[in-house]
């Protein structure tokens, strides 16, 4: 299986509940390791281009206010299957909808406030670790 890297954030609402900590032994426990992060406040502009791709969505306004509202955990993970790994450790965009177990199921309170990002594909991630690290 390929080595690949993806990128994680964690966002406001689960940094204001204090469990970076548990997420991160969560990546640790399912061999995904740091490679890269940062511990930020987002400007609207920097949420708005990380976002870019959703900016016709009707939920694009408030998903930059939320991002917005208190700082986040940028982190570059690495590990074999990287991208579809971390997204199995999220669980799905809704908590409602997510499998037992997982962050967004276990730290998530809505779909906005879901605690977690995570890149969708390998192409995507290796443009948002460039657009975080450089
Ligand atoms: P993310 O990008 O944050 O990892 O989440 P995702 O891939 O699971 O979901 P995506 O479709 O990329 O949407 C990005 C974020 O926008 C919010 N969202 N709200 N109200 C809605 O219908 C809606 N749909 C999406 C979520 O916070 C989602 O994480
Ligand atoms: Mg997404």
């Amino acid at each position: 299986m390929a080595i690949e890297r993806t990128l994680s954030i964690i966002k406001p609402d689960a940094v204001a509940k204090n469990v970076i900590g548990q997420i991160y032994t969560r990546f640790e426990n399912a061999g995904l390791k740091v490679v890269a992060a940062k511990f930020t406040q987002l400007t609207q502009s920097e949420a708005e281009g990380f976002y870019a791709v959703h900016k016709e969505r009707p939920f694009f306004k408030d998903l930059v206010k939320f991002m917005i509202s208190g700082p986040v955990m940028v982190t570059a993970l690495e590990g074999e299957n990287a991208v579809l790994k971390h997204r199995d450790l999220m669980g799905a965009t809704n908590p409602k909808e997510a499998a037992a177990g997982t962050i967004r199921a276990d730290f998530a309170e809505s779909i906005d406030a879901n605690a977690v990002h995570g890149s969708d594909s390998l192409e995507n991630a290796a443009i948002e670790i460039k657009y975080f690290f450089g």
